[in-house]
């Protein structure tokens, strides 16, 4: 085995050790640490629940001893703060340690700034390797970081011909039960949940897990501050409203993002209805889109898209699931530069 192959299996490893950690260790990144004497795999790690021990921590912590010469593997670039532990930098001693092979820099700028740090005290590092693996398997934890916004998913559930309700606003139900069930269960790994007014009046939902799992924190657009005396209310929703929000749809989503950002929402789930989801898609501020299709036709309305588009417009969408749900059908399209 040459020995770019060798580094790739090596951060494979390291990649499978961090995905062991995976829902324990949310809303941090999910990380793996391989260490590596030149002809075999002394020790990994990896980072197994919120608040404990990082991955290269755990990694160095398996060794039976120190020795000269090693490598270490790690998906994602040491941390240079002491949060919940102290600084992973700290622990990779340049008497042990010749070289350092990292997937792909840490965005939040309170805990990166090692590679540079690495190098100064000489050793090698190489930055890189499986870079589109690793970050795939935090790619919520890198668009809320790099974006400084939410990962936003925009979940529909629509007829065959694209309508989300009759032109009244019924809408109960269109699609069936289990594919609602599986949408209680998205609902419970994200950790908001937002609805625009109208859903909010018409529908009156409960925006929760149903036993899925933790409930969504929900987040309210309530323009005309008429919406108080809704069951959603007793939940303690957070609420945008006049006169923060005004008649600029654009401006209103940056700055709701912007606030779910400051108060640290790393994950937003948009159930709409029509206007909200539109909003979003037309100002491209999603990374996912959750479809449920029933096999049913309306021939009028509410659609589930309220812009105009041409034909050319593309949304760089990559399809990256289909399910079967019983007659039902999710389509899971995802922004490509995640
Ligand atoms: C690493 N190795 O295994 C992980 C890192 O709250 P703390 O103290 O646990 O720090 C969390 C931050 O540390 C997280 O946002 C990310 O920047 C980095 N995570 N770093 O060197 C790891 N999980
Ligand atoms: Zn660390």
């Amino acid at each position: 085995m040459n020995n770019i192959a060798l580094d790739k299996k090596l951060m494979f490893i390291a990649l499978k050790e961090a995905k062991r950690g995976i829902p324990y260790v949310y809303p941090n990144p999910a990380v793996g640490c391989v260490i590596y004497d030149g002809s075999k795999i002394l020790s990994t790690g990896y980072h197994k629940k919120f608040g404990e021990n990082h991955a290269e921590h755990e990694a160095i912590k398996n060794l039976d001893e120190m020795v000269k010469g090693l490598t270490m593997y790690v998906s994602l670039e040491p941390c240079t703060h002491t949060g919940k532990t102290g600084a992973c930098f700290d622990l990779i001693d340049p008497e042990v340690f010749d070289r350092v092979v990292i997937a792909e820099k840490d965005p939040n700028s309170e805990a990166s700034g090692s590679i540079e740090k690495l190098k100064k005290r000489g050793i090698k590092v190489d930055l890189g390797l499986l870079k589109h693996e690793a970050r795939k398997l935090n790619k919520r934890f890198y668009v809320f970081h790099e974006k400084k916004r939410p990962y936003v998913i925009l979940k529909y559930a629509s007829t065959l011909d694209g309508f989300i309700a009759q032109e009244n606003g019924y809408s109960k139900w269109i699609t069936n039960e289990k594919s609602r069930k599986e949408n209680h269960f998205t609902r419970s790994i994200c950790d908001a949940i937002l609805i625009g007014s109208n859903t909010a009046r018409i529908d009156n939902p409960d925006l929760g897990s149903h036993g899925c799992g933790r409930d969504p924190k929900i987040v309210l657009i309530d323009f005309d501050n008429a919406l108080g005396s809704l069951d959603l209310f007793k939940k303690k929703p957070i609420v945008y409203s006049s006169p923060e929000l005004s008649n600029d749809a654009g401006k209103n989503i940056n700055f709701i993002m912007n606030d779910l950002y400051k108060k640290n929402i790393q994950s937003l789930l948009v159930e709409g209805g029509a206007k909200t989801i539109s909003n979003f898609l037309n100002f491209e501020i999603f990374d996912e889109l959750h479809c449920y299709v029933a096999p049913k036709f309306l021939g009028k309305g509410l659609n589930i898209f309220q812009g105009e588009n041409s034909i050319e417009k593309n949304y760089n969408l990559e399809l990256v699931d289909t399910k079967m749900i019983g007659d039902d059908l999710k389509i899971v399209y995802k922004k490509s530069y995640t």
